[in-house]
This record gives C-alpha cells, sequence and structure tokens, in this order.
C-alpha cells in the first residue's frame, strides 16, 4: 500500500528535500502551506504536479486537525518553524508559538485523528545553546541562548510527553546545522555564498557580518532529510543527533568561499555590530554515534564541498541573472 506522508514547512530548505525523497521512495506527499499574498512555492516548484498542498498554519489548530483528516498520514514531519535565530529576539512570542506550542496542536491533532501515525519534531543544536560539554549528544543538558532555542526546547519536551504520555511514535531529531544552496539568504552561510558571487560579478563590493569566531557543526540539507525519514522507520521512537562532527568558524567558511572564486576575504568582510546577537552560541560540535550506529546514517559531504557547492550554485544564478538584465535592457 502507497504510504501517506504530510510535511508541515514543506516550503522551507528541508520540506523540499524531504518531499523530493519521499516521492523518490513512492510516497504520497502531502505539504502544510501558510496562505499568504505572494506564494512561497520556489522551492518545490518543480515538485507542485506531484503534492498535495493543504492550507493551514501551526497556530490554527482547526486547520491541524483537518490537515490529518485529509491526508491521513501515516508519518508526519514537523518542519513548520520561525527557524531564524536572529529574529527570535525580535518576535519572541509568536516564535514561542509557532516553534513550542505548535508541536503540541500538532500532536494534539494526530493523537485525535489518527494516533497510529508517526511523528518527527524537527529539534535543533541551538537547544544546547551555552553548551555544557563538547561534543554534544542526546544526554547534553539544553541551555538555550535565544527565544527560538527556548521555542525548541519545549517543543522537544512535548514530543517526548506525547510519546510517554500517549505512546505515540513520536521522535526528535536533533540536528545540527545543515546548509546547501536552497538555505534563506538571512543564514550565514547562504549570506556569503551569494555575496561572494555577487562580488566577485561586479554586483556587489563587500560583506558585512557579526561573529566571525562562532562555530558550527554544518553539514549539507540533502543528507539530513535521509536520517529524518530513518528515524521513522524504526520500530521504537527515540531521539537522535544528526552532525557531521567536526565544526568550523564563520571565518573558515569565508575562507574557503572566497578563495575558491579566486578572492581573499579578507579584503572585503566588514564586522558590523548590528549582526552580533544580544547571547550568542559560541561553539557547537555534534556527536553522530548513536545516528550512525542505529540508523546506519552518515552524512556524505564534506565542509569544503558543501561550501564550494553553495558557492558555484550562486555564480550561475548570478550569472543568469547578469544575462537576462543585459538581454531585457
Ligand atoms: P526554513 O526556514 O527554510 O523553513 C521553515 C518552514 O516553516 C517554511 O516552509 C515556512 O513557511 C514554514 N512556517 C513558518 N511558520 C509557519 C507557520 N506559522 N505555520 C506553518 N508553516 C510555517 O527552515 P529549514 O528548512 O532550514 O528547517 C526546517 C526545520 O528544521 C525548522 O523547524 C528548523 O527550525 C529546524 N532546524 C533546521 C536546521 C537547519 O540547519 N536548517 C537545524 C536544526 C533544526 P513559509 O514558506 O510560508 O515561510
Ligand atoms: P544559526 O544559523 O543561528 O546557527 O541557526 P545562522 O546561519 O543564522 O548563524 C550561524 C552563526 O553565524 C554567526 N553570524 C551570522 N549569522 C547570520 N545569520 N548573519 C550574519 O551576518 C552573521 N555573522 C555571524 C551567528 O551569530 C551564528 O553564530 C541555524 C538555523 O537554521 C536554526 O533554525 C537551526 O536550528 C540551527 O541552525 C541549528
Amino acid at each position: 500500500m502507497t504510504k501517506r506522508a504530510l510535511i508541515t514547512g514543506i516550503t522551507g530548505q528541508d520540506g523540499s528535500y524531504l518531499a523530493e525523497l519521499l516521492l523518490d521512495k513512492g510516497y504520497e506527499v502531502f505539504g502544510l502551506v501558510r496562505r499568504a499574498a505572494t506564494p512561497s512555492t520556489e522551492r518545490i516548484e518543480h515538485l507542485l504536479d506531484r503534492l498535495t498542498l493543504l492550507v493551514g498554519e501551526m497556530t490554527d489548530q482547526t486547520s491541524l486537525i483537518d490537515a490529518m483528516e485529509t491526508s491521513q498520514a501515516d508519518e508526519v514531519f514537523n518542519l513548520a518553524a520561525q527557524s531564524f535565530v536572529g529574529d527570535s529576539w525580535t518576535v519572541p512570542i509568536s516564535t514561542g508559538d509557532v516553534d513550542g506550542l505548535g508541536v503540541t496542536r500538532l500532536l494534539e491533532a494526530i493523537r485525535r485523528v489518527k494516533p497510529s501515525a508517526r511523528f518527527y519534531q524537527a529539534a535543533t543544536s541551538e537547544m544546547f545553546g551555552k553548551v555544557h560539554e563538547v561534543p554534544q549528544s542526546e544526554t547534553t543538558p539544553f541551555h538555550p541562548r535565544s527565544p527560538y532555542g527556548v521555542g525548541k526546547v519545549y517543543g522537544y519536551y512535548a514530543t517526548v510527553n506525547y510519546r510517554e504520555s500517549y505512546g505515540l511514535h513520536a521522535s526528535n531529531g536533533i540536528l545540527f546545522n545543515h546548509e546547501s544552496p536552497r538555505r534563506g539568504l538571512e543564514f550565514v552561510t547562504r549570506k556569503i555564498s551569494d555575496h561572494v558571487a555577487r562580488i566577485k560579478q561586479g554586483k556587489a563590493t563587500e560583506l558585512r557580518l557579526g561573529n566571525l569566531d562562532a562555530k558550527r557543526d554544518w553539514g549539507f540539507a540533502g543528507d539530513y532529510v535521509e536520517g529524518m525519514w530513518r528515524m521513522l522507520q524504526q520500530d521504537a521512537a527515540d531521539d537522535y543527533v544528526l552532525a557531521t562532527g567536526e565544526t568550523h568558524t564563520v571565518r573558515e567558511f569565508c575562507e574557503i568561499a572566497f578563495s575558491h572564486v579566486g578572492l581573499d576575504w579578507e579584503k572585503y568582510v566588514v564586522v558590523d555590530e548590528r549582526f552580533v546577537r544580544p547571547a550568542e552560541v559560541e561553539l557547537l560540535l555534534g556527536d553522530p554515534g548513536k545516528a550512525k550506529e542505529r540508523l546506519g546514517w552518515q552524512p556524505q559531504v564534506t565542509f569544503a564541498e558543501l561550501v564550494e557547492m553553495m558557492v558555484d550554485a550562486d555564480m550561475q544564478r548570478v550569472s543568469k541573472a547578469i544575462a537576462f538584465e543585459n538581454a531585457t535592457s
């Protein structure tokens, strides 16, 4: 029988890769999308004729119950979130509503409509925040440093609690940063690759960044959606870290990205206090040992390959935009 999946956040980076993966595996895929004046379906444009999109909101309980009733999903992937840490200080209450309470709303919809459905919660390394140990694993205590991190800790425990209270097959993926050419332009990796491409092609002159010393465990998003899927194929639900086990600074990301197109990063990067956060997560380094042992999961793309893949994609995009500009001017 064809399996059915419901993905919230299907228009985001991870939602688009996960939708591709599940369609390839023969799933019928439903996606929850917000009503918007301007649609945000760019990342799933190439899949639209194979998906069923349902209008809904993580803040609206009725829409989540409807989405479960219509989809009758066997597997539910909750990827929807206000996911930009920097903005979570500006909109702390709605971030908590969507990223925290939203998880309980979706779990309630599952419990009431189809309690046999398996549930994946997009938890995050941001829950470790001011880290209590290095590397971080499934047993490391949480110490979130942003309204985003605080909301995600709520969502994490809601997931554990529905597993323990009602026996739902509900798992948390504690994912460390994962990037791709589909990453939003506000996140540091994509901000860098986009600026490198525009500087190289004469469309920008500098790149303004905040904390260059921040260290992150960066992997490729395409590898991480495979890990999400594997979590839901286990007999018992559990929580898993997905990470590369390597950490790099923002400065190192800049070095590789600029040098890939023959530029010296120090000539273009300007530190700008506006991008420094009220409380910073200085160091993230994940231990993916449990996922490797139990799920047989390992990342395939190295750090340097990831940086170069993102720069190459932005170089192509910017050059196409310039060619179009020239042709139409
Ligand atoms: P994106 O920001 O690219 O995508 C977020 C998605 O959530 C979008 O589809 C967005 O829709 C949707 N969304 C936001 N608010 C709501 C709402 N109120 N109701 C319904 N949908 C909403 O995130 P990523 O793909 O990078 O991440 C996916 C998930 O994984 C997120 O929960 C994120 O917090 C988490 N995560 C991500 C990591 C990463 O490194 N990428 C690491 C660890 C966790 P719209 O297009 O309308 O804005
Ligand atoms: P992060 O990603 O906060 O780790 O959350 P982001 O790319 O925004 O920041 C990474 C680090 O880079 C530093 N930094 C800057 N960041 C941005 N965005 N812009 C800048 O100009 C800049 N300069 C320095 C930041 O201070 C930070 O230390 C991402 C999101 O996808 C979350 O949803 C997810 O949960 C975590 O990764 C794991």
